[in-house]
């Protein structure tokens, strides 16, 4: 019998306590147990499924090159799998987590250890459950940092803090969806929006607890903020500071200043606030959805505070803010442009020069019949024209055991008809079905336009590519001009990220090498346009050399 992983864990700990001064620990060990867990947050005693009891859930903090073991044990009625968000998974495919993409879910009673490597990636990422909507509650932050001896290209800040935005439910979350597609109908929008865990005030319900974050006069602080929600973009801003933007998604950017950042469900943004106000009191922290489309959403304002720990005795008046309005689609606008890759000697940008494959993907939503549905109809959602429909086993097992039946290559590389994707000529909006990939070389290098619809609305939707980062070249209103719009293309220092909102009827453009053998799902990380069928997946070959193949499965991978 081979000794149990717990008490291996338990060993590495201990020798790692002993050398702490020597060498580091380069494999870092965590257990998730995914249990339920009773809350009285916002006026409620409610379970919610958790890991290890916490919400949010528990920060990973490693160093680049680090491997990180994680021994997830479901202990919970659901199925349940967790998703590395922006780990790039070189070669792990088995551990990346998205549930029937590349692995089956790990069921109740059942246990998966995670094991992956963090290459050539440091700042902060999040994990969260990828199966249902569990991430609701299930997720938590992930903190790379450099290598030892390796320092930030900015100045080090005095302390840094953990910000995870989040959406809170009165209802259970899978009764939320479970209606919405019995009555092939919206989903109900959130009660309050969460910072680290605790809302602002919520209708029917005073006196909450806020998260407050204590700051010494003059120092830098650095804050990993992370937007957790299921279905929204968020605003962020802090009274009377401004907040310099030194990350996203764990790459480094050019420093720049803004009143309030925008950040869509799968981004993180790492931020330098700057204690020099009038070194007094409180200043209000505040939390918003961003939302430019007719579309409803939850709009109450989460909150914080930021306190000046001062010697006297501080009159604790809090100065106040009101976030930008719902539909600022400037203000986000104006923040996504401003940002761009650091492309420093250490920090290069290298983004492809030359494409392999140029594809174009119109997306947004559709209806397709439904005889049991309210109006005899499901509002569904596609990539050019296919709606998602999720296999019973997943993909990459499909792929790496040569299971004929579970999928097919065929994805299309365009739209199957164009059309006037921005305008509102389009009467049929009903869909296809397939589970179905694009299929990839190793090494390949593609340009993917992502454009928004009008079909039944136009829609911002944040993009989500696993196993990846790539370049956000270009974006724009209207539809998508590959004559005059790739001319404007930005491939000298374009932003790297692993999540990007298409704006609301226009679009994106990000390239990205293919460089990691696997199975790769892209997303709207809206969970209920997930949940509709916005996704698709790439299927990346193995190359030839020693490197370039994926790994075979692990022993204790679930199986369906
Ligand atoms: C949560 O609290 C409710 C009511 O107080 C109780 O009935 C239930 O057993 C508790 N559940 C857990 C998992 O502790
Ligand atoms: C983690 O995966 C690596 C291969 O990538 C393997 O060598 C190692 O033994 C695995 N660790 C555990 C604890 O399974
Ligand atoms: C959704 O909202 C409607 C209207 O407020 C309410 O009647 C229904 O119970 C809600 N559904 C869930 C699952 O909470
Ligand atoms: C301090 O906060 C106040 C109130 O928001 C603001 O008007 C002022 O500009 C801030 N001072 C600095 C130095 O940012
Ligand atoms: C949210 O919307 C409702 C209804 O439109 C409105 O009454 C309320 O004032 C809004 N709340 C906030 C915080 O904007
Ligand atoms: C935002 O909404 C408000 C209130 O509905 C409206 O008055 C305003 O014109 C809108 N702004 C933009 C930029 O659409
Ligand atoms: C039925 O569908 C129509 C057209 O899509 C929509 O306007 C209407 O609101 C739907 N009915 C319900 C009950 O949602
Ligand atoms: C597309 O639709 C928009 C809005 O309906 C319209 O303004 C535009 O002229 C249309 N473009 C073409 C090429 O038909
Ligand atoms: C999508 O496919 C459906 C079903 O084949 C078809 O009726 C519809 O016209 C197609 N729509 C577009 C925009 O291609
Ligand atoms: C990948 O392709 C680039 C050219 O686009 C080439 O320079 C590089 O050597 C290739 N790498 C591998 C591992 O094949
Ligand atoms: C393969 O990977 C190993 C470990 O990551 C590295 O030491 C080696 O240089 C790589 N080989 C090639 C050909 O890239
Ligand atoms: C859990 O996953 C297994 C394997 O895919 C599936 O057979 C089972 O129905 C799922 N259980 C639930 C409650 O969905
Ligand atoms: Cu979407």
């Amino acid at each position: 019998m081979a000794i149990p992983i717990v008490d291996r864990a338990l060993i590495v700990v201990v020798l790692c306590l002993f050398s702490a001064m020597l060498i580091e620990c380069r494999v870092r060990h965590y257990k998730f147990n995914v249990v339920l867990k009773n809350t009285t947050r916002l006026c409620a005693t409610k379970p919610i499924v958790t890991v290890n009891g916490q919400f949010p859930g528990p920060t990973i903090v490693a160093r680049e090159d680090d491997t990180i073991l994680v021994k997830v044990v479901n202990h919970v009625k659901y199925n349940v799998s967790i998703h590395w968000h922006g780990v790039r998974q070189i070669r792990t495919g088995w551990s990346d987590g998205p549930a029937y993409i590349t692995q089956c879910p790990i069921q109740p009673g059942q246990t998966y250890l995670y094991n992956f490597t963090l290459t050539g990636q440091r700042g902060t990422l999040l994990w969260h459950a990828h199966i249902l909507w569990l991430r609701a509650t299930v997720h938590g932050a992930i903190v790379i940092l450099p290598k030892l001896g390796v320092p930030y290209p900015f100045p080090k800040p005095h302390k840094e803090a953990v910000v995870v935005l989040g959406e809170w439910w009165k209802s259970d979350v899978e009764a939320v969806i479970n209606q919405a597609l019995k009555s092939g109908l919206a989903s109900n929008v959130s009660d309050a929006h969460t910072i680290n865990g605790y809302p602002g005030p919520v209708q029917g319900c005073n006196s909450q607890k806020l998260f407050n974050l204590p700051v010494e006069p003059g120092k830098k602080y650095m804050l990993r903020i992370i937007n957790a929600a299921l279905n929204e973009e968020l605003f962020f801003k802090i009274a009377g500071h401004h907040l310099t933007v030194v990350e996203v998604d764990a790459t480094y950017v050019k420093p720049f200043k803004t009143d309030a950042i925008v950040i869509a469900p799968g981004q993180t943004t790492n931020v330098i606030l700057e204690a020099n106000n009038k070194s007094t009191g409180k200043y209000l922290v505040v939390v918003s959805p961003f939302m430019d489309a007719p579309i409803s959403v939850d709009n109450a304002t989460g909150l914080a505070t930021v306190r000046y720990l001062t010697n006297s005795p501080s009159v604790l008046t809090t100065t106040l803010t009101a976030p930008p309005p719902i539909n600022a689609t400037q203000v986000a606008d104006t923040f996504s442009s401003s940002l761009r890759g650091l492309n420093s000697k250490e920090y290069p940008v290298r983004v492809p020069q030359s494409v392999d494959h140029s594809l174009l993907f119109a997306v947004g939503l559709g209806v397709n019949p439904c005889s049991t549905c309210v109006n005899g109809s499901r509002v569904v959602a596609d990539i050019n024209n296919v709606t998602f429909v999720m296999p019973t086993v997943s993909l990459l097992q499909a792929h790496y055991f040569n299971t004929s039946g579970v999928f097919t290559a065929d994805f299309p590389a365009n739209p199957p008809v164009p059309f006037n994707y921005t305008g509102n000529q389009v009467s049929n909006f009903q869909t296809t079905k397939g589970t179905r990939v694009y299929k990839l070389p190793y090494n390949a290098t593609v340009q993917l336009v992502l454009q928004d619809t009008a079909m039944l609305t136009p829609e911002n939707h944040p993009f989500h590519l696993h196993g990846f980062n790539f370049f956000v070249v270009g974006k724009g209103s209207g539809n998508y001009n590959p004559k005059k719009d790739s001319k404007k293309f930005n491939l000298v220092d374009p932003v790297e990220r692993n999540t990007v909102g298409v704006p609301s009827g226009g679009w994106t453009s990000i390239r990205f090498r293919a460089d990691n053998p696997g199975v790769w799902f892209l997303h709207c990380h809206l969970e209920i346009h997930t949940t509709w069928g916005l996704k698709m997946a790439f299927l990346v070959e193995n190359g030839v050399g020693p490197n370039e193949t994926l790994l075979p499965p692990p022993k204790d991978f679930p199986k369906c």
